[in-house]
């Protein structure tokens, strides 16, 4: 097919990866665009590094201050050796450091509570832990504070849901009541047994604060609820092994089988600035043989956290269970940087015999910051699980608060989960995974509207949806034709090979092909706004290539709020339309790019665009290029997610 036949000509027909997918900072801008721009944004870079400099290893906030008599306070977290919210240093140093925090109002902050994510009554969250399916149940554990809206005190949260998406809140699964995890119940994961018996481990940050591995059982195989777990009686099963850092040694992976038969897991740890991955082998869960070698490590990554490692399948569309192996799977390493709190991902290829993983392309190796991440927004500690129900594998990551600690105190709530995604090899491109929001989401679509609308260069069109605060949008954008072979056949328009959603400017910044998209939650005069767009660049080789950014510097007044731009490039193959799903949920939105090869979550918090105030607009900042856009709105049922009785359970007494 021609280039120009294609709604969007192809981007790199033959190696949709080849080039870095984290954007470099452009030596010169090659837009038409503009020398204002760059002397802003030039002060936006320094304040960055300025900020990077200052913003301490762990990232740890206000209660990592100093004294007045200049003695440092170290919070629980730090002490305990894991991070916990370090937005607050970002948004102080990025404004007047007189300036007083944004007035937030009850009005404006109970607003900002999402209607269909998952996230507790109150108080904060974290990662997800040993998500699973039993006996017609999604089960999800999460780290929760029962005591306050700040990191600390954390328990095992528990809920469970027929459909991953209306959950109901059970007791806590487990607390803090042995010396083994005096500080702290910590990420684990579950494992299903041969013969369906289901084995936890989890870390316990002790009571001297020692990060050690233990184990837990339900007490009660026959309850569908899995409401009692039993910590073993040997615990702690694992200790840091000598080499280790007592504080450096957590969140175990579910375990795979060997071919040996045996049960593997890795751990993640650092070793000075080298992110490693620690192998075990077991039998019995109680006991453990580790292995001299790493299944991988990656210099100057630092510590990793919550490491997920699993077998994709290379041919076929389902998920598979993570002790498959075989010619036609690759397996996939995760890892959560503790540094710079992203989750890295690479595939590769995984050596059964000598327990290593080696990645496909070391240039893109996990951690790397130019390698592949499950999302470029804002998305942390993930971790998937096998649906045997189902056959698919399903990916919950945990969505921190962009906002001050102190508004997160005042609103009694901190973090969500995002929606659980299928995620896949994208067997298109063989580069990548793909993640879209489990089809069950698609169970809050209420009344929807179909519009198709030409957008001309330099225009913004409000599109008619009724309140817009809970919406799941689905586009495809065609740049005109005849716009297209003009810019492709135009030298003076300029190589944009350098683009970078977080560094080439906002959504305002003008170039030939772009941005183009949607602005969410946005109030009427557009003094709040989230554009979630594409932006098209023609390299030195005249071939396209697309980008997907969100830009949240426009979400909102307040000034306690790190509101950066978020994005990455997208592969779009030849003959491929562009595609973007946006699910908007109050303060949390979440972009799906190509059918998801490239994903942006990000926290937004409106002053003026709530209630019925929210707004839904079409933009297109290009200078040369009409785009049309055909696109489907649902409004979006909340999933009414409330504590569990007897009548949701269908069984007559249960407390
Ligand atoms: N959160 C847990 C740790 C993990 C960290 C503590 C990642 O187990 O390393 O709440 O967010």
């Amino acid at each position: 097919m021609a280039i120009t036949e294609s709604l969007l000509p192809v981007t790199s027909e033959q190696d949709p990866l080849s080039d870095s997918r984290s954007d470099p900072i452009p030596e010169t801008r090659r837009r038409r665009p503009i020398k204002i721009h760059l002397a802003v944004f030039s002060g936006f870079l320094l304040i960055a590094l300025y900020v990077a400099l200052i913003v301490t290893h762990d990232g740890s906030v206000s209660k990592n201050g100093a004294n007045e008599d200049g003695t440092v306070v170290e919070s629980r977290a730090r002490l305990a050796g894991v991070s916990e919210k370090r937005n607050e240093r970002i948004w102080r140093f990025s404004d007047d450091q007189k300036t007083v925090a944004f007035a937030w109002n009850n009005t404006m902050l109970s607003w900002q509570r999402t209607a269909f994510h998952f996230q507790p009554e109150k108080n904060w969250m974290n990662d997800p832990n040993g998500p699973l399916f039993y006996k017609g149940w999604y089960h999800f554990f999460y780290q929760y504070n029962p005591n306050a809206a700040v990191w600390g005190d954390i328990v095992w949260g528990h809920a469970v849901s027929k459909d991953l998406i209306h959950w109901l809140y059970l007791p806590f699964a487990m607390v803090p009541d042995q010396w083994y995890d005096a500080n702290g119940v910590w990420t684990g994961s579950a494992t299903f047994l041969d013969d369906g018996s289901i084995v936890m481990l989890y870390t316990g940050s002790t009571d001297k604060f020692v990060q050690v591995q233990n184990l837990a059982y339900p007490e009660d195989p026959k309850d569908p609820l899995l409401l009692k777990w039993t910590k073993f009686s040997g615990n702690p099963v694992l200790v840091p092994p000598p080499g280790i850092g007592t504080k450096d040694f957590r969140d175990p992976t579910t375990a795979w089988k060997t071919s040996a038969g045996k049960w593997r897991i890795t751990i993640g740890s650092k070793i000075n600035r080298t992110g490693i991955s620690l192998v075990y082998d077991t039998t019995d869960f109680k006991t453990y043989e580790k292995h001299d070698t790493l299944l991988h490590q990656v210099p100057n990554t630092g510590m990793w956290e919550c490491v997920d490692f699993y077998p994709v399948s290379k041919t076929k569309a389902n998920g598979l269970d993570t002790s498959v192996n075989g010619p036609d799977v690759k397996h996939i390493v995760k890892a959560s940087m503790d540094d710079t709190r992203i989750d890295h991902y690479a595939i590769g290829t995984y050596y059964d015999s000598n327990a290593t993983w080696v990645p496909d392309n070391p240039k893109i190796d996990v951690g790397i910051s130019t390698g592949l991440r499950y999302d470029y927004g804002k998305y942390y500690a993930s971790k998937t699980f096998y649906d045997q129900h189902k056959r698919r594998r399903i990916l919950w990551g945990w969505i921190g608060e962009s906002d001050s600690e102190a508004a997160d105190v005042q609103k009694g709530w901190s973090s969500v989960q995002g929606i659980p995604r299928t995620v896949v090899l994208d067997t298109k491109t063989g580069k990548n995974l793909v993640q879209w929001p489990v089809k069950e989401i698609e169970s809050l679509r209420l009344s929807s509207k179909k519009f198709h609308m030409k957008v001309e260069p330099g225009t913004v069109v409000p599109v008619d949806v009724g309140p817009a605060a809970q919406l799941d949008i689905e586009a495809e954008f065609k740049i005109k034709k005849d716009d297209l072979e003009v810019i492709l056949g135009d030298d003076s328009v300029e190589d944009d090979k350098e683009f970078s959603c977080q560094t080439s400017g906002l959504s305002t910044v003008r170039g030939a092909l772009g941005p183009f998209g949607f602005s969410v939650l946005a109030d009427q005069s557009l003094s709040e706004q989230t554009p979630v767009y594409f932006y098209v660049t023609k390299g030195k080789d005249s071939k396209l290539r697309a980008f997907l950014c969100t830009d949240t510097s426009r979400s909102t007044k307040a000034n306690d709020v790190v509101k950066p731009v978020y994005g990455s490039f997208v592969p779009v193959l030849k003959g491929e339309k562009l595609t973007m799903r946006i699910l908007v949920d109050h303060s949390i939105v979440e972009a799906f790019g190509q059918g998801g090869r490239t994903c942006i979550t990000s926290r937004v918090y409106p002053t003026k665009a709530i209630y019925g105030a929210t707004k839904l607009f079409l933009f297109n900042n290009a200078i040369d290029a009409t785009v049309t856009v055909s696109f489907k709105v649902w409004q979006m049922n909340s999933a009414f997610i409330h504590p569990y009785s007897a009548e949701d359970l269908g069984v007559s007494s249960r407390t």
